[in-house]
C-alpha cells in the first residue's frame, strides 16, 4: 500500500501552520536516495506535554523503550515485520511522510489500534434489500463521524497497554456508537451481555499499517480490523439503539457500495467485508 493520506498539505489540527514537506509518488520508499529531503520536525504540544498514553522524547532520562518487543505493556512490535531506524528513531515503514517527529501519536513507532466492522442485511419488509446494478444484497456497517476531523469512519480506537484486541474492539464500539461511557453501570452489564455472543463471533479482515493522516516518518497506525456480522433478521443489530459517544459526533447505519468515502484506510477494509460476504460493492 502506498500511503497518501500522511502525505503532502499540512498536518491535521494545525490550523494549516504545520506543512508536510513534498514527497512525490517515486521518491516516497526509502531506498530511493532522496538527498534533498528536508521534512518538518513535529510533535504538538498536547503530545510533549507527556500524557499517560505518550512516550518521552528519545534520549530523555530513563527512557529505555525495547524496539521491536513486547516493552512490559506497552506492544512496540510492527504487524509489518521489524522497522529500521533514521536517527536513532524508528522509521515508517511505509516511507516518506514530510514530517518528523511524533506529529499527534503519542508512540514513537507503531501505534496500535482496533477496528470493528459491525455488519447486517439491509432489510425490507423481510427481505434483503438487493442492488439494482450488481444484483448482490446491500450490506450495512455501523459508522460514525469523526469528532476530529468530521470524517466517516469505522468506529476504531488505540489498544491501551497490555489491553487484549478482542477487548478493545468491544470497548471502542461500545463507547463510540452505543455511548457506553454516559450509561449507568446497570445498562452497561445488560448491553455488553447482549453484545457478547456477536463480538465472540468475529473475523479477521486485516491487520497492518493504516494511511493515517496523523503518520509521520517516526510514528505511524497499525491496526486489527475485525468483521462481526448479524446475519439473522429482526435479531440483535435490528434492535441495537446507536448512539454517538466519546470521540464520535454521529452514528449511523451505513450502506456498503464502492462510493464510499472514509477516514484512513477504512474504506479498503469495508471492501474486503462486502466481498467475503458477497455484498453489493
Ligand atoms: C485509525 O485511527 C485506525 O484505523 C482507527 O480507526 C483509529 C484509531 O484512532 P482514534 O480513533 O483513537 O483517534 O488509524
Ligand atoms: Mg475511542
Ligand atoms: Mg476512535
Amino acid at each position: 500500500m502506498m500511503h497518501i493520506k500522511c502525505r503532502g498539505g499540512f498536518y491535521p489540527r494545525t490550523d494549516d501552520k504545520v506543512p508536510r514537506s513534498e514527497v512525490p509518488d517515486n521518491k516516497v520508499s526509502w531506498t530511493v536516495p532522496f538527498p534533498e529531503y528536508a521534512p518538518t520536525e513535529y510533535t504538538a504540544p498536547h503530545i510533549l506535554a507527556g500524557p499517560a498514553y505518550a512516550d518521552p522524547n528519545i534520549g530523555s532520562d530513563g527512557f529505555r523503550p525495547v524496539w521491536n518487543a513486547v516493552d512490559g505493556s506497552i506492544n512496540r512490535v510492527s504487524h509489518e515485520g521489524v522497522y529500521e531506524f533514521d536517527n536513532g528513531r524508528p522509521r515508517n515503514p511505509h516511507g516518506r511522510t514530510g514530517i518528523r517527529g511524533r506529529g499527534a501519536l503519542g508512540r514513537w513507532g507503531p501505534n496500535h489500534a482496533a477496528d470493528p466492522i459491525v455488519t447486517r442485511w439491509k432489510m425490507d419488509a423481510g427481505q434483503k434489500v438487493i442492488h439494482d446494478a450488481s444484483k448482490n444484497p446491500i450490506l450495512q456497517f455501523v459508522c460514525i463521524k469523526r469528532r476530529d476531523n468530521g470524517q466517516w469512519a469505522i468506529p476504531g480506537g488505540m489498544v491501551d497497554p497490555g489491553e487484549k484486541v478482542s477487548v478493545t474492539l468491544q470497548r471502542e464500539f461500545q463507547e463510540e456508537a452505543l455511548n457506553f461511557l454516559e450509561m449507568t453501570s446497570e445498562q452497561k452489564s445488560k448491553a455488553t451481555e447482549e453484545l457478547k455472543e456477536l463480538f465472540n463471533g468475529g473475523e479477521e479482515i486485516y491487520s497492518g499499517y493504516v494511511d493515517d493522516p496523523r503518520n509521520t516518518d517516526n510514528a505511524w497506525m497499525e491496526t486489527v480490523a475485525y468483521n462481526f456480522h448479524d446475519s439473522k433478521p429482526n435479531a440483535l443489530l435490528y434492535k441495537l439503539q446507536l448512539h454517538a459517544g466519546d470521540d464520535a459526533q454521529a452514528v449511523k447505519w451505513q450502506d456498503i457500495s464502492h462510493k464510499l468515502d472514509l477516514y484512513a484506510s477504512h474504506r479498503n477494509f469495508i471492501e474486503t467485508v462486502a466481498k467475503k460476504h458477497g455484498a453489493h460493492w
